[in-house]
């Protein structure tokens, strides 16, 4: 069995519907949900704010590289318009970790190359597993609380949304 740390994230035209989309796909292997941040722009600041939600899955016969195709795929069915490195796209779905594996492979970085500086990536997983560890970085609820106070301050955790 592999069990894997997604971040969803979109930031072009129906955001929520987009994120919907992406958590009903992965189906059963979907086991948590993180509720839904409103996120300011992270690395090109100069686009619209992002939805972003964390999801934890699952399944027994999935890896690493299982995991990044079935998140391509869903990317495909949203037709993810995307122009720019780090820029606007309709659904962004990233592998954080799986089981604690790492890879230096240029088209999967585990875990994540960014994740222990991402505030929109640590503050959701924090609410899904309060004892969240980032192999190689530590702590989550640690790492969030490093980070600058206006990179906290630009995840607001939207409760008036919800995903399934
Ligand atoms: N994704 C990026 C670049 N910047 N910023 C926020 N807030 N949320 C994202 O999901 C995001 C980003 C590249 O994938
Ligand atoms: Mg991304
Ligand atoms: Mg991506």
């Amino acid at each position: 069995m592999t069990r894997a740390v997604l971040s969803i994230g979109s930031n072009l035209g129906d955001r929520l519907d987009y994120l919907r989309l992406a958590v009903d796909e992965f189906g059963a292997s979907v086991e948590a949900v993180s509720p839904v941040y409103e996120t300011a722009p992270w690395g090109v600041t100069d686009q619209p704010e992002f939805l972003n939600a964390v999801l934890i899955v699952n399944h027994p016969e999935v890896d690493a590289w299982g995991w990044l195709r079935a998140g391509q795929r869903r990317e495909q069915t949203a037709q993810r318009v995307r122009e720019q490195h780090w820029g606007p796209r309709s659904l962004d779905v990233d592998v954080i970790t799986v089981d604690g594996a790492t890879s230096e492979d240029d088209e999967l970085r585990l875990p994540h190359p960014h994740a222990h500086r991402r505030a929109f990536v640590l503050a959701p997983w924090l609410d899904l597993d309060t004892d969240a560890e980032l192999p190689g970085h530590g702590k989550v609820a640690e790492l969030l609380d490093a980070l600058p106070a206006d990179e906290r301050s630009g995840v607001r955790r939207r409760d008036d949304l919800s995903l399934p």
